[in-house]
């Protein structure tokens, strides 16, 4: 693995320089988690996914419970914060995945050991709960770069394009009972696929790995579902939110962003589909939207999506923002794509219109003041790299919209 890159850049999708299918590793990998779940036999797991689970992690959830099941093991999966996506809303009700929303009847104690998958524990407000109560990581399978906060029995940490990609290897060697035909299998089979493709933009991002997985995967594939999966329409809710993010959009140096003040709690995937919406515009390579997501916990969140092949995602949020009082970057991302969790803490909650107001204020033109500065910096950067390379500009004031 090339550890070295020159400029430290490292997304999860950027290092992946031989095939990662090295059939001893996986054998050792697929033996460890085998005699792990025979250890574990009988016991009740809950699968933490981040407090806005994609197909990647829904899937890859389903994945494990069904793995665990052949070892007497109840894994339930529980998420806190919301499922708002309308193609994820399909997934989880056209197949019928058992996804629990994270309430105070749920007895943590309860369960044995906890299991996160597609997340370290840094993007779920389980982690802290389940520590409160005494409940130990087992597994960790995610392939974000590693955030070293938990420390799990079994950990699977590595530079893939998908959650999935990694879960259907374990799949492959036995441990899941795949048979054409049977309704389990077709069902997880069909979810996975769908996790593969939104986590590789429809397979375009797609590794010689994840093809094989997807190989593998077609076989089981029910074709009439998966399609069902992915049509589905935009809410009003979310077009409404498009309009907003298009309506008060700010472009700068092929920059395009918007805050768009205040949006519910359900509607918050609107946000990455704004943002999705904003980068299709001409000269447009990066776009982000930003509101304040109100519910029980009142943050700023944000969208970046970017077609800059240069700009690293993660680098750019993790430097734009900074972490929080105990390290923790408010900010990163993957190959392309990335977001931004600001929590809104003492100032949550006002009744009062005014205050309301000027809280949005404040939080729009920090952030919007955090953004403006990294683009300057990035932007001072490049022109002085130009300027080492070539002959001095007539002018200082080069045009800004040169790319
Ligand atoms: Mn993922």
């Amino acid at each position: 693995m090339s550890d070295s890159e020159p400029n430290g850049r490292r997304t999860a999708l950027e290092v992946v320089p031989k095939p990662v299918l090295v059939e001893a590793d996986a054998r050792d990998r697929v033996a460890t988690f085998t005699a792990l779940l025979e250890a574990h036999r009988g016991e009740r797991h809950i699968v933490a996914l981040q407090d806005y689970p994609d197909p990647d992690a829904i899937s890859a959830a389903l994945a494990y419970q069904m793995m665990a099941e052949r070892f007497d093991i109840k894994a339930d999966i529980v998420y806190e914060g919301a499922i708002s996506h309308q193609e994820n809303l399909a997934l989880v009700r056209l197949l019928d995945i058992e996804i629990i929303r994270y309430n105070d009847e749920i007895r943590l104690s309860d369960y044995n050991h906890s299991v996160f998958l597609d997340n370290q524990g840094t993007t779920t407000a389980l982690t802290e709960r389940l520590e409160t109560a005494g409940v130990t990581p087992l597994v960790i399978i995610d392939h974000h770069e590693l955030q070293g906060i938990l420390q799990a029995q079994f950990t699977d940490i590595r530079p893939m394009s998908a959650t999935v990609t990694m879960l259907v290897e374990y799949l492959r060697s036995g441990l899941g009972r795949c048979e054409p035909g049977r309704p389990d299998t077709e069902r997880l089979a069909t979810a996975l696929m769908h996790g593969l493709r939104s986590e590789t933009d429809g397979l375009i991002r797609a590794r010689e790995e994840d093809f094989i997985a997807a190989a593998y995967l077609s076989r089981f594939v029910n074709d009439e579902m998966l399609r069902s999966v992915l049509r589905v329409n935009r809410s009003r809710a979310v077009m409404e939110v498009i309009l907003s993010a298009l309506s008060r959009r700010t472009i700068n140096n092929g920059y395009s962003f918007a805050g768009i003040g205040y949006i519910r709690i359900d509607d918050r995937d609107a946000i990455p589909q704004a943002a999705d919406f904003l980068l299709t515009e001409e000269n447009v390579h990066t776009s982000i939207v930003f509101g304040i997501v109100t519910g029980p916990r009142e943050s700023l969140m944000g969208s970046l999506r970017t077609s800059k092949l240069t700009l690293d995602v993660d680098h750019f949020l993790k430097d734009a923002f900074g972490c929080d009082a105990r390290g923790r970057f408010y900010g990163g991302g993957r190959h392309g794509a990335g977001g931004f969790e600001i929590p809104v803490g003492f100032l949550q909650a006002a009744d009062d219109e005014q205050q309301r107001q000027l809280k949005w204020q404040v939080f729009h033109r920090q952030v919007e003041r955090m953004l403006l500065d990294k683009i300057g910096a990035i932007h001072a950067e490049r022109t002085a790299k130009s300027r080492d390379a070539s002959p001095p500009a007539t002018n200082g004031t080069t045009p800004a919209s040169q790319e």
